[in-house]
């Protein structure tokens, strides 16, 4: 599958810092150590529906990864999948009487349109579900004849117990993980699973829904934490650098993959770090595309809003915390895009060394894009005061505005 175009990131004077990162495991923040090519998966959308702001800010956490390590002067390997065949999906082309197909490939259409107006940076690899089918159906059959997977009325299950790590990655406890498990495309009340928590690798072809054929496992498709182990360990291998996503996505999601991958491999971790945004919320509930409270990308662009304005208001929120969409978040974000733009289009300004280091530092320090955007703010408004008469200084801004936070001024 391809992805989108790349907008061009400037580089900046002297060198980037390492990045700090909070880690989902540990529950702390740890200092990666990514050498010369730093690996990062993310998982992406299931495409039933268009990109909402939710999305947007979950992309744009790790788009600022991508930035950090690019400033250091590394070259960065990301891969990032589109679940293209999964129940969500099917369920929404039944309900709207389209074909399934056409609905992923608009859907994930419109994703690389958004994705690119927000100067997203581009995955190197973009695998859908259904291409990796080839791929995943070996891993399924080694688990089985590993006896680390099981089947059940034609369905093939991993057996969490397997993995000694299991838990590792979201630290819950058995009934967390159950209640996780049953709101997330789980099935723990399913009777005869070995554990209630094991995920299904392989769903046996059922009436009416697409099915590919599965070798020795019988016509079928993938399971969901499979589908981005499968991609990951064909474009990563093991222990990459940052495993990514929403918070939802910490259990079972992230949990399982790494349970299925270490099994597998025998090797441990999965990911160095796995790291998570927090979820955006429209009137008091998480935006999701189940419960229908949503503010698409597309939408706002159709209105004009300009994309930069878009990305200021994700900036805004630190990645981790859980925050609320609002109309007043938009209009401060247009405000501060305005102030920004008046700034840098002085001939000259004040020097602008210190800020870069300041944005550097706060970008270095697990993802601090407010303090990042508070630095700019400081230099805009003693910019608007006038004073400086460094000719450098407005393009250093603008480059590294553009370079780090992604924001065309
Ligand atoms: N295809 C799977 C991942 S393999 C999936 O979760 N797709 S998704 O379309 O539901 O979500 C795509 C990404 O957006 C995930 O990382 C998810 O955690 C994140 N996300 C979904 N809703 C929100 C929200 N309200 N706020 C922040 N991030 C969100
Ligand atoms: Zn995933």
């Amino acid at each position: 599958m391809h992805a989108w175009p790349a907008s061009e990131v400037p580089a900046l004077p002297g060198k980037g810092r390492d990045l700090r990162i909070h880690d989902t495991a540990t529950g702390g923040r740890i200092t990666l150590d990514p050498g010369p090519v730093a690996r990062i998966y993310v998982c992406g959308i299931t495409p039933y529906d268009a990109t909402h702001m939710g999305h947007a800010a979950t992309y744009n956490a790790f788009d600022l990864v991508q930035r950090v390590w690019l400033d250091t002067k590394r070259q960065v390997h990301y891969v990032q999948n589109v679940t293209d065949v999964d129940d969500p999906l099917l369920e929404r082309a039944v309900r709207d009487g389209e074909d399934w197909t056409e609905l992923a490939e608009r859907e994930t259409a419109l994703f690389r349109e958004d994705m690119t107006a927000l100067r997203m940076l581009p995955p190197k690899h973009y695998i859908g579900a259904v291409e990796a089918i080839p791929g995943i159906v070996p891993l399924v059959e080694r688990l089985r004849d590993a006896g680390a997977a099981y089947e059940l009325d034609g369905d093939v299950y991993f057996f969490v117990e397997c993995d000694p790590h299991f838990g590792a990655v979201s630290s819950l406890d058995a009934e967390a993980m159950r209640l996780l498990s049953a709101e997330r495309g789980g099935d723990p009340e399913r009777p005869g699973k070995k554990n209630p928590l094991d995920p299904m690798l392989w769903m046996a072809a059922r009436e009416g829904e697409p099915s590919w054929d599965g070798g020795s496992l019988g016509r079928g498709r993938p399971g969901w934490h499979i589908e981005c182990v499968a991609i990951a360990l064909d474009h990563l291998g093991m222990s990459f650098d940052i495993q990514g996503g929403g918070s939802d996505l910490a259990f079972p999601h992230h949990e399982m993959g790494a349970s299925h991958a270490q099994v597998l491999t025998g090797e441990y971790p999965f990911a160095h770090a796995y790291v998570h945004a927090g979820m955006v919320a429209l009137n008091g509930e998480k935006m999701s595309k189940s419960k229908g409270n949503l503010v698409f990308v597309s939408a706002l662009r159709r209105d004009d809003v300009d994309p930069a304005a878009i990305r200021l208001a994700l900036l805004a929120h630190h990645y981790r915390s859980d925050w609320e969409w609002t109309d007043q978040v938009l209009a401060d974000a247009v405000e501060r895009l305005a102030r920004w733009r008046a700034a840098v289009s002085r001939p000259d300004g004040l020097p602008a060394d210190a800020l870069v280091e300041e944005v550097r530092a706060a970008l270095a320090d697990d993802l601090d894009a407010p303090a990042a955007l508070a630095a700019v703010d400081r230099w805009a408004e003693l910019q608007s005061s006038g004073g400086g008469s460094d000719e450098g200084a407005p393009g250093l801004v603008s480059r590294t505005v553009d370079a780090l936070l992604g924001v065309a001024l």
